[in-house]
């Protein structure tokens, strides 16, 4: 019987539609049975109508009301006592709260100007109202810094971008009628859990699946292939491709002739990219590279499956538009089941959230921004680094001068993100949160490693006791949220917590009165664009989901129209040139081939012959059982991880006398960190790989893997180059 059966028949339960709020391309749609007595949740389950989440939830959010009630939820806000960073907290009424930090943001105001106060926030929640809507209200009346939410997605997105004009693409359930499945720089069975079942139905029929990764994860197990790839080369395999497809004159005429720019120029760059060439670069044999550049060419539908893995290096972007072009190379956009996806947020372009986010309040201020990346530098209070810490994603944009870098920054709201733990270049980062002239507020549920660093910390909501609408970005269906139980303890929502401060602060606008429900339901009335029209109030509250107005079978580009500015397939980007990139394919290779621990071994001498003293590169992808630093701090999903641990292959292992279980110091120019030897050939060797994101309280030595990442922008978007690494290891 299904849990919905179950419940269903008990009329002392109601049960409430919902979804998950987290950073995760699956956005399930849930259901919770809450007890009418004592409005408790009993349980929650994925919701048997939608069609990409199918009944199931993943093992992490299955727990959720273990989250949610979970014994160190916080309740009700803190006033810091101890000194900056020891976690040390007394407790205060709402009404404290509110009109002390109201206070000394109009002090910070006063004296440095708002610019002085600074937003950081990400992928907490993805919903409309909780991740981005009084927030940025409240900021923007202020006048406060702006955040450039960069920590993720850029590079990628940009080079997905100028190369097919938006981040559309095909959408899971197609996926079940390709006939050869790369999947290529992501962990699905962990990251895009969801989308598995259609690639096993594509199996079934026929399909084969080759994962691309440095890393056997457990989906490149259960795939037919695994392909083992060097950190950062993707760009190179995806140029030797092209040029194997147009040697062999295996593209689609048709479709290039139609549908395409510049293919000419590509046929000429790609002759630079004869498959030896790439087999250097990438470690997969020549051979290799042909067969699936051919198998590639010849198997219809073929689809792709890219995702973030690949993009967190310096060639990030560069590798993204390279491996966007193979689709209408070879013209697999013309079948169901043929294309790419890396993400179908694109689809979400044509919102008008105005009413939403109310950018109006700005009153024709233009704050800095401020890179999310580039934290550490940001709460420096030398002039340079904070110069550094503004957003200037493309070639062609300018950093300022340290003169005109403006105010230090004063005050940092942290809200939906655990920056401690999360961003790059940790020890500035701490270093930075430890300044005791920093005034920080954060919002959470829990105390994280970032709330240790509060003077104020706000008991946020869950999803499960909060409205929300959910932005969804790997199917077509977005997803209401409403809230099964009465928030837990005195925890508001976002929405809330920054109506109360925008009230404390006097500003007056009718936006900071608006009630939750309202937003929401006006937000979803405001859209005009047809694509929109199925997604009205009324089905919302009533299925809990709906599709974007698309067609089934969806083929985005099957006839060409992509938004382009050209409106064709980008092999040539004018736009690409004017924004001082090279308007063609090419390879830009990581930037830690150039970093300091690649210098420290040519400056201390150790030859490459000297196999242990080399650094080994290193990437840090989500650990299976946690959700970027979400649910690593909860008994249950540590206790699946063991403990922080560096995979490491035999051969690297052996040549530096490193044991399984052994204690390892792995260090570089930024930090150190200590981590526990998993020898295992499900590494390539020559790259360690430590699962994240742990807390650093959780960490026997008080740090993470983010001790060693840096804050360096890729090569488009200035986003983070978290897996560009280069690590010396040896036994503690
Ligand atoms: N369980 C779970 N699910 C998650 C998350 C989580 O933390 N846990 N995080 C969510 C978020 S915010 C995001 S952005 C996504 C991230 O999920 P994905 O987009 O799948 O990205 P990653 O997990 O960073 O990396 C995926 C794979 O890329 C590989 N990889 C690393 N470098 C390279 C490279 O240079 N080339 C190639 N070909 N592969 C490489 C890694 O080994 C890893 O197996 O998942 C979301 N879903
Ligand atoms: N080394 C390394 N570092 C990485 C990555 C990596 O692969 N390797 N991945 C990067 C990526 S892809 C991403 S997206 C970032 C993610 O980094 P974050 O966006 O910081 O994600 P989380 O670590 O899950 O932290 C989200 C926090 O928001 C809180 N939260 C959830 N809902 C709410 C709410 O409604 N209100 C409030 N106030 N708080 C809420 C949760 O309790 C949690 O502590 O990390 C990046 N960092
Ligand atoms: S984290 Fe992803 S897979 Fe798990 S319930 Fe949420 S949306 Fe679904
Ligand atoms: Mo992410």
């Amino acid at each position: 019987m299904s849990k919905l059966a179950l419940y269903a028949e008990n009329q002392s339960v109601r049960i409430v539609t919902g979804a998950c709020p987290h950073d995760c391309p699956d956005t399930c749609s849930w259901q919770i049975a809450v007890d009418r007595a004592n409005e408790r949740a009993l349980d929650i389950w994925g919701h048997a109508d939608h069609p990409v989440t199918q009944g199931a939830l993943c093992g992490k959010v299955d727990r959720y009301l273990e989250r949610v009630y979970h014994a160190d939820r916080l309740t009700h806000p803190l006033r810091r006592v101890g000194p900056k960073g020891s976690g040390r907290f007394e407790r205060i009424s709402w009404r404290q709260a509110l009109t002390e930090i109201a206070a000394r943001l109009q002090g910070i105001n006063n004296e440095w100007g708002p610019e002085a106060v600074l937003p950081y926030a990400y992928g907490g929640t993805m919903g409309f109202l909780q991740q981005h809507c009084m927030s940025d209200r409240f900021f923007q009346q202020m006048g406060a810094s702006r955040l450039a939410y960069t920590i993720c997605s850029e590079a990628g997105f940009e080079g997905y971008l100028y190369t097919i004009g938006a981040t559309v693409g095909i959408e899971p359930e197609d996926y079940a009628h390709a006939r050869l499945i790369l999947i290529w720089g992501s962990n699905t069975l962990t990251s895009n859990l969801h989308l598995w079942p259609f690639i096993q139905q594509a199996r079934k029929q026929g399909a084969r699946v080759i994962v691309i990764d440095p890393a056997r994860t457990r989906t490149a197990k259960a795939a037919d292939e695994w392909l083992p790839i060097r950190p950062g080369a993707d760009g190179a395999l995806a140029l030797a491709m092209m040029h194997e497809i147009v040697n062999a004159g295996l593209h689609d005429h048709d479709y290039v002739t139609a549908h395409t720019v510049g293919f000419e120029q590509l046929a000429e760059r790609v002759e630079e990219w004869p498959p030896q060439r790439a087999a250097q670069i990438t470690g997969i044999p020549d051979e290799r590279i042909r067969q699936l550049a051919r198998d590639y060419a010849t198997t219809k539908p073929a689809a792709i499956r890219v995702n973030y893995g690949m993009q967190r290096h310096y060639g990030g972007g560069m590798a993204m538009r390279n491996i966007t072009c193979l689709p209408a190379l070879v013209g697999a956009w013309r079948e169901q089941g043929g294309g790419i996806q890396l993400s179908v947020s694109g689809q979400l372009r044509h919102l008008e959230k105005r009413g939403l986010q109310r950018p109006d309040l700005l009153a024709g201020r233009f704050p800095r921004t401020i890179n999310m990346n580039r934290l550490g530098d940001a709460l420096s209070l030398d002039r340079t680094r904070l110069a550094a810490a503004h957003y200037a994603p493309r070639p062609v944009d300018r950093k300022p001068a340290p003169d005109a870098a403006g105010p230090p920054v004063k005050a940092l709201f942290v809200y939906n993100c655990n920056p401690a733990a999360v961003a790059p270049d940790q020890s500035s980062v701490r270093a930075g949160l430890a300044r005791e002239d920093l005034l920080t507020v954060v919002l959470e549920h829990f105390q994280t490693d970032t709330a240790d660093y509060a003077d104020y910390l706000l008991p946020a909501t869950t999803q499960a006791e909060h409205w929300d609408l959910q932005r969804m970005y790997g199917h077509h269906y977005m997803a209401l949220n409403r809230p099964a139980i009465p928030p837990v303890g005195e925890a508001r929502p976002n929405s809330a917590i920054f109506r109360g401060l925008a009230q404390a602060m006097g500003y007056t606008d009718s936006g900071f009165f608006e009630d939750d429900e309202t937003i929401l339901r006006n937000f979803v009335e405001a859209q005009r664009h047809p694509l929109y029209e199925t997604v009205t109030w009324d089905t919302l509250l009533e299925k809990g989901f709906a599709r974007l107005n698309l067609p089934q079978p969806y083929l985005p580009f099957a006839e060409g129209n992509f938004p382009t500015p050209s409106g064709k397939c980008e092999f040539y980007s004018e736009r690409m040139a004017q924004d001082g990139y090279d308007p063609l394919p090419a390879y830009t290779p990581p930037k830690s081939e150039e970093s300091g621990a690649r210098r420290e071994e040519r400056e201390n001498g150790s030859a490459p012959a000297n196999q242990d003293a080399q650094s080994l590169a290193c990437i840090s992808p989500p650990a299976h059982s946690f959700l970027n630093s979400s649910f690593s701090h909860l008994e249950r999903f540590r206790g699946r991880e063991r403990e922080p641990l560096l995979w490491i292959h035999p051969q690297d292992a052996a040549a530096r006398r490193i044991e399984e279980g052994a204690w390892l110091r792995v260090w570089n120019e930024l930090g150190e960190v200590e981590l526990t030897a998993r020898v295992t050939e499900e590494i390539m060797a020559g790259t360690v790989l430590a699962p994240g994101i742990w807390w650093n309280k959780h960490s026997p030595d008080g740090r993470n893997v983010n001790q060693l990442t840096p804050q360096d922008e890729t090569d488009m978007g200035a986003s983070a180059s978290f897996y560009d690494v280069r690590v010396f290891v040896e036994t503690a």
